[in-house]
């Protein structure tokens, strides 16, 4: 917490690499973390190793195991997780460690910055995106209540898709407070550095024309938070987007969305494809978000088609392993990373193959240190 950073108490971070890039990428985050100097990041870092992952559960039966809940509860005050490779079919006795990850520390928003900076796009052309996706990260199709029955006409399947007022109001909270906070940030910088330069926007993504109960819920709920804040009326505007439009309109004017906020699914969706806008989605952190905690962990997968080649990029890792330092109340910190990134991604030497580059995970990962 931010009290923590003001008392410079060691600040614990839980390390959850999981499977495939995530056992070279959060390694790569580790090492930038331990390069930062003590003016940018005053209290002392500690690391704890922890289990999870689907290699784990084939090896000892449970993916997400009580030890490594138990530690991030009871010794870290954040955490980094790397990424799962789930079969996508059915495992006796298997559930996703990152989905019951978020279920059981109750980090129900997952908050997706995708900035174009400097970074080139995957089309070549210069566009000024700077968006942040808020992700409902506790229900939707996501609860995984799931079953396969026997018809006249043959098997068919069934998902449950839960929507709660209680979830709706989380998130849409954590959209409109991070539009003012993100508005508040701008103040501070030079008119010629933000990509944003209108009043603060909320983007509300559902589908209430076809699944009008739950995404009806969701549509309500998000406005309710809204009409209810007299604050968040006279600063912050609000559209709404199905979110297949929103998906045709972020591809052709990524730069007219400020603050996204989505349920679960659409979030998830979304956010991969806007990786796309931006170079690579080896670029783009997020942090799972709850009262309490904060658990960093790239947008991308676990890539087994690169794994243990050390080709990954790690960017991705390296900014949630600032935005975790940002949540916890090391800005500083946090900034710090971040510049070292742009300034490597600047210079444009020294990138992966996913940006057209020759470099390894660790010469991007040594660039980085170097910068700070
Ligand atoms: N770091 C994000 C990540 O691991 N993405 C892949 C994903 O969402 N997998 C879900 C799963 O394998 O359970």
């Amino acid at each position: 917490s931010t009290a923590a950073a003001a008392m410079d108490k060691p600040l614990t971070i839980g390390l959850i690499p999981a499977d495939g890039i995530g056992r070279e990428v959060i390694p790569a985050a580790r090492q930038v973390l331990e390069a930062l100097p003590s003016n940018a990041m005053p209290a002392k870092l500690s690391f704890i190793d922890l289990d999870a992952g689907f290699e784990y559960f084939q090896k000892h039966g449970v993916a997400l195991p009580q030890e490594t809940l138990a530690a991030l509860k009871g010794d870290c005050d954040g955490a980094l997780f790397g990424a799962v490779s789930s079969p996508s079919h059915k495992v006796a006795g298997y559930s996703s460690p990152i989905v019951g990850l978020r279920k059981q520390m109750d980090l129900y928003a997952n908050v997706r910055p995708v900035i174009s900076g400097s970074a080139a796009t995957a089309s070549g052309e210069k566009r000024a995106i700077d968006m942040l996706i808020i992700r409902e990260n506790t229900e939707c199709l996501y609860i995984k209540e799931e079953k396969q029955v026997e018809g006249p006409e043959g098997k068919y399947a069934i998902a449950k898709r839960r929507i709660s007022e209680f979830a709706s109001r989380r998130a849409g909270e954590m959209a409109f407070s991070m539009a003012l906070q993100r508005d508040a940030m701008r103040q501070q910088l030079a008119a010629s550095e933000r990509a944003w330069t209108g009043r603060p926007k909320v983007t509300i993504v559902h589908k209430s024309n076809v699944l009008s109960v739950t995404d009806g819920l969701w549509r309500e709920t998000v406005r309710k938070v809204y009409e209810s804040n007299s604050q968040y009326k006279s600063s912050v505007d609000i559209e709404e987007q199905l979110v297949d439009s929103m998906v045709y309109r972020m591809f052709r004017e990524p730069e007219a969305f400020d603050v996204v906020v989505a349920p679960n699914m659409y979030g998830d969706i979304i956010s991969d494809g806007a990786a796309a806008l931006v170079g690579s989605l080896g670029l783009v952190p997020s942090a799972n978000v709850g009262d309490s905690f904060v658990v960093g962990e790239p947008v991308h997968g676990s890539a087994p088609d690169i794994a243990g080649k050390n080709i990954a990029n790690p960017i991705a890792a390296i900014r949630s392993a600032a935005m975790l330092l940002e949540r916890t109340g090391y800005g500083s910190a946090a900034l710090a990373i971040y510049r070292a990134v742009d300034k490597v991604l600047a210079e444009g030497q020294i990138k992966t193959p996913d940006l057209g580059g020759k470099s390894t995970t660790s010469e991007v990962t040594k660039a980085v240190c170097k910068q700070l």
